[in-house]
């Protein structure tokens, strides 16, 4: 629990870094911004289209997998959840039938109970997660990208229509997709201050989260994307496409069933609009070329983040991209 006095909605403050997130990659890369500029001058803005309601629970695995890996706490084998979870109220689940391919552990039911409390109680979302930042000692403010219900839907060639997390989880993203679509966005309202955070930031970073199904839906709300196109020349996304393929999840295979080149220049061409500046990996040197024919500026230099150290390395090119220094 936080100190100060429980607020039933949050503000995002205005610092120089503004990061656009999805969930592990994005994590990964945040511990590493957090190394090499201060964390208290940095604002995560994250996905909530994966949120879910499971057990009557307002489940948010994006804004948990941030905060749990900036903690120090997250499972280090899965990228979500906590280390060291036990399981046994799944199990006890388990024997009445109840929904068991979801795994909730132990101690992570306790923020899913916390946050659903605290929203039945009329606290916003963005308020709850800033308690629960606090509550795990966060400097770095955590902000998902609306207050409001949005949810990724996915048309699959055998059942049609099925919610992200029956796919992602339950078909375990293998089954082949026709269309994606962000159910709520067009209704949904940036999150306070998100707009103004976007226009006063010293420098934008798109982490290198899947472009469809967790940046997609972040610069889906409306009034976003055009806050970032806005801001393009100060926006630096990385690829989370190395060689050919998504290092997790599947991004590679929904961008090329989606029609979209399935390449860093795939990458770049969905990012054309809204960022001037691409980090692609060494392994894609070859094709910094056509990334810049695509009309963004290519920097090449290593990506894959197995660790701490090369998470801040990469946070380091990031930042000399766009001159913002050591705060
Ligand atoms: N991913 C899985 O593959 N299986 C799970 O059972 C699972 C449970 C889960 C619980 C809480 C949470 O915050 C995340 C969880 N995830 C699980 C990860 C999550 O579904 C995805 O990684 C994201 O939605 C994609 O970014």
């Amino acid at each position: 629990m936080t100190d100060g006095p429980l607020r039933a909605t949050f503000a995002a403050p205005t610092p120089s870094l503004v990061t656009l997130a999805g969930g592990v990659g994005a994590a990964k890369l945040l511990t590493g911004l957090i190394r090499v500029h201060s964390p208290s001058d940095q604002l995560a803005v994250v996905n909530t289209a994966d949120d879910t309601v499971l057990h009557g629970l307002h489940v948010s695995p994006d804004l948990d997998t941030v905060v749990y890996t900036l903690a120090g706490a997250v499972n280090p084998d899965t990228g979500w959840g906590l280390a060291g979870e036990t399981w046994q109220a799944m199990d006890a689940l388990d024997r009445y039938g109840g929904i068991t391919w979801f795994r909730l552990g132990d101690r992570d039911l306790a923020t899913h109970l916390y946050r659903t409390h605290r929203m039945d109680q009329g606290a916003d979302l963005a308020a709850v997660t800033a308690e629960i930042a606090a509550a795990w000692g966060l400097e770095l403010a955590v902000l998902p990208v609306t207050n409001d219900r949005i949810e990724t839907r996915v048309t699959t060639v055998d059942e049609g229509e099925i919610g992200f997390q029956d796919y992602f989880v339950r078909r375990r993203h293998d089954v082949s997709v026709t269309a994606v679509r962000v159910d709520g966005a067009m209704a949904a309202q940036p999150a306070p201050g998100l707009i103004e955070a976007l226009a006063a930031a010293r420098s934008i970073i798109i982490a290198p989260s899947n472009p469809i199904v967790s940046i997609g839906p972040v610069l889906g709300v409306p009034g976003v994307r055009e806050a970032v196109a806005a801001r393009r020349e100060a926006v630096v996304a990385v690829s989370p496409i190395v060689g050919g393929a998504a290092l997790k999840g599947p991004a590679d295979r929904l961008m090329r069933e989606l029609g979209h080149e399935c390449s860093v220049v795939g990458v770049a061409r969905l990012y054309q609009d809204v960022a001037a500046t691409l980090v692609i990996d060494e392994a894609d040197s070859h094709l910094a070329d056509d990334v810049e024919a695509a009309g963004v500026a290519c920097v090449v230099a290593p990506t894959v983040m197995d660790g701490v150290e090369s998470a801040a390395e990469l946070a380091r090119t990031i930042l000399k991209c766009t001159g913002v220094t050591r705060a």
